[in-house]
């Protein structure tokens, strides 16, 4: 979702090898010159940097160990604005950043729910709890996510996604069709009775990008013809659903992000994007992460001029989705990183079998 591109996420073709050290590392400056005039000696596609999948691992650490915390503190009674804050707050306290606003939606709403600054919710007794968390370490991401149910009763369903997600996770290989995995997510959750949510899918990842260009789709797509490819991080990210297994956007929007790069100038809230810009660049962001112009503007004029940048299109909005009222929608979600070598690994560097 970024703007933000370095070396690595440029790619080291002929064009940018003058950036691309890494690629030609330990060659005398003379030779890296050189190399510019040598195209056939470079790599078709960039290696990935140790220090690159170093902090992916990272990253998914810090998920892991907050997706744990969000399983011990999400209870029938906890208020949803506590809850995301102590596990936004608890990202940074493990050195991580938040990639996005700790999403907590609740039974129909399948994502993009997050606490509003003033949120009163508490979450429910009998409720599927997803709770999707994003982090990222120097803008290497890990987009995971679990379900809470606090009745014996939404326990199938809740299975059939995490099964969905450990028999994908298996397929990953470099060259499989993505589309392969799609299948493979369907036939789990169809033989449980279930049905899979069609426009929810998963997503290729990059530096400070949330959706990197690739869909990974939770069914068995024949038009989708792409592959996995080594040297790129995937969330996959099964949706199983009792309800019609097709989402749609609610009028509650709590997470936005900044447009990559339209003319801002002459914009009367010039200053304001400016603001969230420098925090969080183009990554989602949510109106709690700045009390400060909630405070100075007061939260219902923050909020009317949130909605207004986006209907001039300087920000995306991202509404809650949900299925239909009465059903419930369960997720789970691990990014995968594929390196250079063909290895799929989890980003908490637990291989994929
Ligand atoms: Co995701």
């Amino acid at each position: 979702m970024s703007n933000r591109r370095d070396p690595q996420a440029l790619g080291c073709d002929v064009r940018v090898l003058a950036l691309c050290s890494s690629s030609v590392a330990g060659l005398p400056p003379q030779d890296r010159l050189f190399n510019f005039t040598r195209p056939q000696r470079i790599p078709e596609r960039p290696g990935l940097d140790e220090s690159v999948v170093r902090k992916y691992i990272e990253a998914g650490r810090i998920a892991e160990r907050v997706k744990e915390r969000a399983e011990r503190e999400a209870r029938p009674g906890a208020k949803l604005l506590s809850l995301v804050a102590t596990l936004e707050n608890y990202i940074v306290e493990l050195g991580g950043r938040p990639a996005f606003p700790v999403n907590v939606s609740i039974d129909y709403e399948a994502a993009h729910r997050t606490a509003y600054i003033d949120d009163e919710s508490v979450l429910p007794e009998d409720g599927v709890v997803k709770v999707d968390v994003g982090v990222h370490v120097d803008g290497y991401i890990a987009d995971t996510a679990i379900t809470v149910s606090f009745s014996e009763k939404h326990q199938k369903l809740v299975d059939s996604a995490r099964e969905a997600l450990e028999a994908a996770l298996r397929h990953v290989k470099p060259g499989v069709r993505v589309s392969e995995v799609g299948s493979v997510i369907e036939k789990v959750i169809r033989g449980r009775g279930f049905k899979v949510v069609k426009n929810l899918s998963g997503h290729s990842l990059a530096e400070y990008m949330i959706h990197a260009g690739d869909t990974i789709p939770n069914y068995r797509d024949p038009l989708n013809f792409s592959r996995f490819r080594p040297g790129t991080a995937y969330a996959i990210e099964p949706f199983a659903t009792t309800g019609r297994g097709v989402v749609g956007s609610e009028r509650r929007v709590g997470i936005y992000s900044i447009k990559p790069s339209p003319n801002r100038e002459g914009v009367p809230e010039e200053h304001i994007l400016l603001n969230i810009f420098e925090r969080v660049k183009t990554l989602p962001f949510s109106e709690r992460w700045f009390p400060e112009i909630a405070a100075s503007l007061g939260v219902e004029r923050f909020r009317r001029v949130l909605e207004s940048l986006s209907r001039r299109g300087y920000l995306i909005p991202y509404p809650v989705l949900s299925d239909v009222p009465g059903s419930y929608v369960a997720q789970f979600e691990e990014t995968v990183l594929i390196l250079d070598d063909g290895s799929v690994i989890v980003t908490t560097d637990r291989k994929v079998l």
